[in-house]
């Protein structure tokens, strides 16, 4: 009983918190114009009418908003085929300008339907779910965007409509984070007039995808809000799973599975399978993981949600008052990045959980290359690491030369947030939510640029054979350039030469007869041929081979690199960290 009352005690003063004024200050002094009313209430009839069967009621209930206009099946990109098109050099260079302009294939963009059908992506079971319509709570879709292509944001906007319940959707607001393309004026207010439940905003200045979300937050009027980028495509049934677990659970966070839309072909990707999850990097880059495990084992199906260390960012959707008892966003965050770890720390280590739900699929165009700069992304890290997390920060710092130095503002509040909201530690999250990170050691002295003593001007390097892979290419000598990345190691106890900027780890190692040097992933207990003893002279010492690494100016590949020889006392065969040039 009396674990009854603590519990019951909890939850209201819980609920007290989230009765907090729905704006910050910041965000009441954010300058806007809101340019389409706020929409009159959705009061749809959801009782069983006389002579309905509950098939019947199931699809009058599921009813989007905009009803999607038949396409034939040969429609280009129809059921999200790839699109090539047959174009004589005109119409190439015009293809080509839009890559430049937008980093995106909008030119072909333009030519595929707005109301296009995209293949099923769901797992199976996710089609016989049923949802409580009548008692789902209603949201608000809020897409930020900035200089978007036409087409690419109106078929978002499409989409949202063409495939969310009537009864479930409150309106989406659009941001116009003070673009400046012709496009985006009056033709865009004209198109949106006549759009059911459609609302633009606009911002006054450029305020980043961070207060361009919050301008929208500000206006929105339904319990739950959902964020998407402005060039994303929605599969069918997306949103209830996202409204369901979150009316169940109302300090869950989820996201939807995120498929890929290929910038060049619009063809859209993905698959029914396992989902994947998010964590990140210890340079704080965003990466994609398998499903540990411990979670599969947690989940009592395959379409229940999957807990996610952290979101790509874009595509989530939160309970409005609970997104602002938590904090919102650090609105110190400029133009792009960083705001989706903060976020995900943030809302781990203060009580709540980030999941994905397998049953809501969004796709989402990933650009050639960044079309605009996102050089703010380093402070906006920086902001992250500082208020989330304590000494682990360093670790941060240490692979990241740049951002110890960068000027990254006032955390103060924050950080008071962190106290007011008492959440728990950054060693919390990694035991608890993330133990598949490994955690650096730094002993000082034993990481950093890995350099030799008779060629002092280069260093260990590592270059993978690609972004997402990182074993089997040869670790060579290159100068030093100081800037860690491919030149950042690690010496630990366990006798490892790690490669840790990136997820997953690599540790150098020997292959049987060889002499050089070969990228493999770490495991848990380190093999033989991985195990190197950096003694007091200096020496790096293999275990399996006997032998010490020395300097040489030629490998077999012609490039200077690290090789196994016989041990001597040269200062070829001496090596030393030095972790900042
Ligand atoms: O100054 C800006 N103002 C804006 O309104 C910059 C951007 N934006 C808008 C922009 O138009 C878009 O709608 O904000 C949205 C996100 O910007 P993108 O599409 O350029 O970002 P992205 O898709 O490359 O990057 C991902 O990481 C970002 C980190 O800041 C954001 O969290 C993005 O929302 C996020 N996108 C996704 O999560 C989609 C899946 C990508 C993955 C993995
Ligand atoms: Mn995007």
């Amino acid at each position: 009983l009396a674990l009854l009352a603590v519990a019951a005690a909890t939850l209201a003063l819980a609920s007290v918190l989230w009765r907090s004024p729905s704006l910050g200050p910041e965000e009441r002094a954010l300058q806007h114009r809101v340019l389409q009313p706020e929409p009159a209430g959705a009061a749809a009839a959801v009782a069983q009418r006389p002579g309905e069967s509950e098939e019947e009621r199931l699809q009058r209930l599921r009813r989007p908003v905009y009803p999607r206009p038949w396409l034939p099946p040969s429609a280009l990109g129809e059921l999200g085929r790839a699109v090539s098109l047959q174009l004589d050099e005109t119409s190439k260079k015009l293809q080509e300008e839009s890559i430049q302009r937008h980093q995106i294939n909008t030119y072909l963009s333009d030519r595929i339907s707005l109301h296009r059908r995209l293949p099923e992506r769901w797992h199976p079971m996710c089609k016989e779910k049923k949802y409580d319509y009548e008692n789902l709570p209603q949201t608000s879709v809020v897409i930020a965007f900035y200089n978007e292509a036409w087409s690419t944001l109106l078929r978002t906007v499409y989409s949202v409509l063409e495939t969310s319940p009537d009864i479930l959707l409150k309106e989406v607001i659009l941001v116009d984070d003070y673009s400046d393309r012709e496009h985006l004026k009056e033709q865009l207010e004209n198109h949106l007039s006549d759009l059911p439940k459609v609302r633009l905003i606009r911002a006054n200045k450029r305020e980043g995808l961070v207060r361009a979300r919050l301008l929208g937050a500000s206006i929105a009027t339904g319990e739950i809000l959902t964020f998407l980028d402005c060039h994303c495509e929605c599969h069918d049934g997306w949103l209830e799973p996202l409204l369901e677990r979150i009316h169940e659970e109302e300090s869950a966070v989820v996201c939807p599975v995120i498929d890929v839309i290929d910038w060049n072909t619009f063809e859209y990707l993905g698959n029914a399978g396992e989902p994947q999850i998010g964590g990140f990097d210890w340079r704080l880059v965003f990466t994609w993981h398998v499903v540990p495990q411990r979670e599969q084992k947690r989940r009592r199906s395959q379409i229940d949600v999957i807990r996610s260390p952290t979101m790509a960012g874009g595509l989530f959707a939160v309970n409005k008052r609970y997104f602002e008892y938590l904090g919102s966003y650090d609105t110190g965050m400029e133009v792009w990045g960083g705001e989706n770890l903060e976020f995900s720390f943030r809302i781990w280590q203060c009580g709540g959980s980030l999941e994905i739900h397998p049953c809501s699929h969004v796709g989402h165009v990933f650009p050639k290359q960044a079309p605009y700069s996102r050089n703010k992304a380093l402070a906006n890290s920086v902001r992250a690491a500082e208020v989330w997390m304590d000494e682990y920060k360093e670790i941060y710092y240490h692979r990241n030369m740049h951002a110890r130095k960068e000027p990254y503002g006032d955390v103060t509040e924050r950080l008071q947030l962190r106290a007011k909201l008492k959440c728990k530690n950054f060693k919390w999250f990694l035991d608890n939510v993330y133990p598949e990170l490994h955690v650096p050691e730094d002993r000082p002295g034993f990481f950093g640029m890995l350099k030799n003593r008779g060629m002092t001007d280069y260093c260990f390097d590592y270059n993978p054979p690609s972004e997402n892979e990182i074993t089997g290419s040869q670790v060579i000598l290159y100068p030093c350039h100081g800037m860690g990345q491919n030149q950042f190691f690690e010496y630990t106890k366990h006798n490892e030469i790690r490669y840790n900027t990136r997820q997953p780890e690599g540790c150098v190692a020997v292959d049987a007869g060889t002499d050089h040097l070969t990228m493999y992933l770490c495991s848990k207990n380190a093999p033989e041929n991985q195990k190197f003893i950096f003694k007091e002279d200096g020496s790096l010492y293999h275990v399996q081979s006997k032998k010490c690494l020395q300097a040489e100016a030629k490998a077999s590949n012609g490039s200077p690199a690290p090789l196994l020889r016989t041990c001597t006392d040269s200062k070829y065969q001496q090596w030393f960290f030095q972790e900042r040039s």
